[in-house]
């Protein structure tokens, strides 16, 4: 190796939990942790998978500046590191964003974490984070705050943003190797003076690898957030993964990059590709090993409310919120009554899954009773709004869940996009153009499971080999699953590995 890690191996591991491979994402996975860790990721929708059916998070966009520059970022668009390309609708001041949380806790109770993610680095502009996190930590305490940085100024601020209650903090690390490093970034700015090339991303690099240890040390969950980008660090990621792993942050998250001309970006301007998605599944399944690596970020805008991938920003704009009158007290109370129910709902799953699922697929008779756990997994779609349930009709869905299923159970593999095919106008015949972009996007799935289908788009879908089920319409996205598996199973339709 030609560049020197910061204590490397040097750090103890605090989650306390077991890295076993069977660990997966969902509630398995957060049975497998410390009751600390658990307590702070199992209603935190990016640190759990199964948590993002159920809550949602927002981010207050309070930091408009960065100190770095990265070659796939033009802040005139959201921050690309936690955010899909699209202009932040406005930067609020801090007094601003915590009515916004105000407003957005009483109307979405589901909320649990407040994010400072940009538009630019929410520790380039330290007195306007603070100020925030400092509020919100004082007049909203049961609201998790987190925050999103490239690490550059993460070691001065980390004992503060300790003293806020911070127990959540990701950084952008997209290289270990300096010389991979000024490929992606041109400059810094360090000590108020601009620092270009190598030398600027030593710097970034050394201080990235120290905010993450201090961060871990003081008890933080630390996800590291790492952009791929084919040719330059792509290769470099798993062993960027291998060192996040050491460390041992919480989570590794690899996101695809998104470069368009039209963002004017360096990359945009000058053809860099993003990886296709078989790339990217492939990268993120040789970075995963025994780490938990995220699959279900939506790369959000850095002002986005709500569900992961349901954002309901629009509706908080500032001249909506001005007017509203808001008793925290009594607003606490009912997010304390959801939250209990969904906690509920949440155990009485896990049970049922315990009771069925995994029961009835191994015991499942296929033929002259072969052994059913010889068969391939077989990758489903699913549309849903939210809470774990199949509950969205086919035509409405702006992005399917993809799991890989089998014997062993279910696998969250990721999200695809969607164009919703029905408007609700009556005209959805007509919209041939998102059905088939809708075939195009599941064209590796054997099934979609939705609330209800109409004639047309089942027969695209099926004409492409992917078979469309309504019948499960309100059941838990993981007995669905199951029980179409077992269906397949039954008929013969999944192939036996040899
Ligand atoms: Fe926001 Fe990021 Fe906190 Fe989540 S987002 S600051 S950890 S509350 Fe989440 Fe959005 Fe992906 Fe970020 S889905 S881009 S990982
Ligand atoms: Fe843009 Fe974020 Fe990079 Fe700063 S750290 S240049 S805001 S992508």
């Amino acid at each position: 190796m030609k560049y020197q890690l910061i204590g490397k191996g040097k750090v103890e591991i605090p989650r306390g939990g077991c890295r076993a491979k069977v660990c997966g994402s969902g509630e398995d996975r957060l049975q497998c942790l410390s009751d600390e860790v658990r307590h702070k990721v199992r209603d935190h929708p990016c640190y759990s998978e199964e948590a993002h059916h159920y809550y949602a998070r927002m981010h207050v966009a309070v930091a408009p500046a960065c100190n770095i520059q990265c070659h796939y970022c033009n802040r005139k668009y959201d921050c690309a590191n936690e955010s899909r390309p699209g202009v932040v609708s406005e930067v609020v001041t801090p007094e601003q964003a915590v009515r916004k949380v105000l407003a957005v806790a009483a109307a979405i109770p589901q909320m649990t974490v407040v994010g400072i993610a940009g538009p630019g680095d929410a520790l380039a502009t330290p007195e306007r984070t603070f100020t925030t996190f400092r509020a919100l930590f004082k007049s909203m305490p049961d609201i998790k705050l987190c925050v999103s940085t490239n690490g550059l100024a993460l070691p001065q601020h980390v004992e503060e943003l300790s003293k806020c209650n911070v127990e959540h903090v990701t950084i952008t690390i997209n290289c270990l190797d300096p010389d991979v490093g000024t490929q992606i970034y041109p400059w810094i700015i360090w000590n108020k003076r601009r620092i270009k090339g190598k030398k600027g991303v030593e710097i970034l690099l050394e201080q990235q690898q120290t905010g993450l240890q201090m961060a871990i040390e003081r008890g933080m969950l630390v996800k590291v957030n790492s952009v791929m980008i084919p040719g330059i660090n792509d290769e470099h990621l798993k062993e960027v993964s291998r060192f996040v792993r050491q460390t041992g942050a919480f989570l590794h998250n690899v996101l695809p990059l998104i470069a368009e001309p039209e963002h004017g970006t360096y990359y945009g301007l000058t053809g860099q590709r993003g990886p296709s998605r078989e790339e990217f599944e492939a990268l993120q399944d040789e970075c995963g090993g025994d780490m938990q690596m995220m699959r279900h970020c939506r790369q959000c805008r850095a002002d986005a409310v709500g569900l992961l991938g349901k954002d309901r920003g629009a509706e908080f704009t500032l001249d909506r919120i001005e007017q509203m009158e808001i008793d925290y007290e009594a607003v606490r109370e009912r997010r304390a009554e959801v939250h209990a129910a969904i906690e509920e709902e949440r155990a009485e799953k896990v049970c049922r899954k315990l009771r069925t699922n995994v029961v009835s697929l191994n015991s499942v008779s296929v033929g002259k009773k072969k052994n059913p756990r010889t068969y391939r997994p077989v990758r489903m779609a699913v549309a849903t709004t939210g809470s774990g349930i199949v509950n969205q009709h086919f035509g409405h869905a702006d992005e399917f869940l993809i799991y890989e299923v089998s014997t062993e159970g279910s696998r969250f593999i990721g999200h695809r996009r969607a164009n919703r095919y029905c408007s609700g106008s009556g005209t959805c015949g007509d919209n041939h153009t998102a059905l088939r972009y809708a075939v195009h996007q599941l064209k590796d799935c054997k099934a979609i499971l939705c609330a209800r289908i109409g004639f047309q788009p089942s027969q695209a879908l099926e004409a492409a080999g992917i078979a469309p089920h309504d019948e499960h319409s309100m059941a838990a996205i993981d007995d669905a699953l199951a029980a179409v598996y077992k269906e397949m199973l039954e008929n013969g339709e999944v192939e036996e590995l040899r």
